[in-house]
């Protein structure tokens, strides 16, 4: 049996905005870009859900249900610099964290279970240890498996702590809608409801063939998930630090042309991994290993973050042409890029379920 704990923070950037402005305590705070800019509510604090605002609202729809709602502008470097603490804290438990977005995590305490300390006493104390150092909330969920810990870290937020004990976990899910359970969306949910089945207790007391002759093999999963079975692992995953490739080459070459040629493709291929990752990075480095097997690395830091293979192809080119004097031939060659910043390319839309930057 596996005990997992999903943490996910309360209100993320609207809380970090109160916690660095002390005069927003209390207040109702919207993160996200100006109406006038058609901008919309990355994160709203729990006194502007009051009023009825939400993430993905139009800022200008959230200002009309509260007008005295303080906007502040998204700062997602020092969202990033939290996220990286409370993350450290996590794998300071275990080295099976699996980070989601930048304020959630699975983690795996299975382990740290065994050695006598119960599950929740673990989350009671990772959630103190969050609260004194950092000086923000987190909410927790306590279950046997992946889905049933990110439903109940839901349950009692903000700052709460939801516990299932093992063998509760389709008594806890059975009272609870449908649209609670990972992979039913609004289409799935509107075709169970019109069925009849609103609840998550109702999907599990539904005949398995039934369930797979309306959705196919994903029926078959979602009765399973329903009834609180999820082996799905932790899958442990840091933060990336740098994306690079490199190519060896099959006889030496000192070739000018040649050898930015492979550079222009090194770097198509940074630009594919950088953008899959919305990732952008200020450090442009070169490897380089001469035919004694020499290496090294030439690297330059822009004054600007670039994702493009067109301007990494650039920065590395111009390290490499720095190299090429005498009789010099190369046995590999590499391009990487490091020094990160997110790329946000639409910072107010709404976010997706992955985690971006970590993988
Ligand atoms: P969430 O955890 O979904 O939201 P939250 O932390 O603001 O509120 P809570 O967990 O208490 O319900 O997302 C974490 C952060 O991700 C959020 O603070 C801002 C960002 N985000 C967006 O930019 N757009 C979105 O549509 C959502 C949902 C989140
Ligand atoms: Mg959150």
């Amino acid at each position: 049996m596996r005990h997992i704990l999903h943490a996910d923070f309360d209100a993320f950037y609207a809380s970090v905005e109160q916690l660095d402005a002390p005069e927003l305590r209390g207040k109702p705070v919207v993160v996200g870009g100006s109406a006038e800019g058609r901008g919309v509510v990355a994160s709203a604090s729990y006194e502007a859900r009051g009023f009825g605002v939400r993430s993905a609202m139009p800022m200008r729809t959230a200002q009309r249900l509260c007008p005295e709602a303080v906007r502040v502008g998204a700062r997602f470097d020092r969202y990033r610099e939290i996220s990286q603490r409370v993350m450290s804290m996590f794998r300071d438990l275990t080295p099976l964290v699996e980070p989601l977005s930048l304020d959630e995590a699975y983690l795996d305490v299975t382990a740290v279970a065994t050695n006598g300390e119960q599950p929740a006493m673990i989350a009671a104390e990772l959630r103190r240890r969050v609260k004194v150092e950092l000086g923000l909330t987190i909410s927790i969920g306590v279950a046997t498996s992946k889905s049933v810990a990110k439903i109940a870290s839901d349950m009692d937020k903000p700052d709460g702590l939801t516990v299932v004990a093992p063998g509760d976990e389709r008594a806890f899910l059975a009272p609870l809608p449908i649209g609670k359970l990972w992979g039913v969306g609004p289409k799935t949910a509107e075709r169970l409801i019109a069925a009849g089945v609103e609840t998550i207790g109702d999907i599990a007391r539904q005949d398995e063939g039934w369930l797979v002759g309306m959705f196919g093999k994903h029926g078959a999963q979602m009765r399973r998930l329903a009834l609180g079975e999820d082996d799905s692992a932790v899958v442990a995953r840091r933060e990336t630090k740098s994306v690079s490739a490199e190519t060896t080459f099959a006889r030496d070459t000192g070739d000018a042309e040649m050898l930015q040629e492979v550079v222009n493709r090194l770097s198509q291929r940074v630009a594919q991994q950088l953008r899959r990752k919305e990732l952008q990075g200020r450090t442009v480095k070169l490897k380089l290993r001469l035919s004694d097997f020499t290496t090294f690395t030439r690297q330059r830091t822009l004054p600007h973050a670039v994702q493009s293979a067109d301007e990494l192809s650039r920065s590395a080119g111009e390290l490499l042409r720095a190299e090429l004097y005498g009789r010099r031939r190369f046995r590999l060659v590499g391009v990487g890029v490091s020094g990160f910043e997110r790329s946000e390319a639409h910072p107010e839309e709404p976010r997706q379920l992955k985690f971006v930057g970590f993988g």
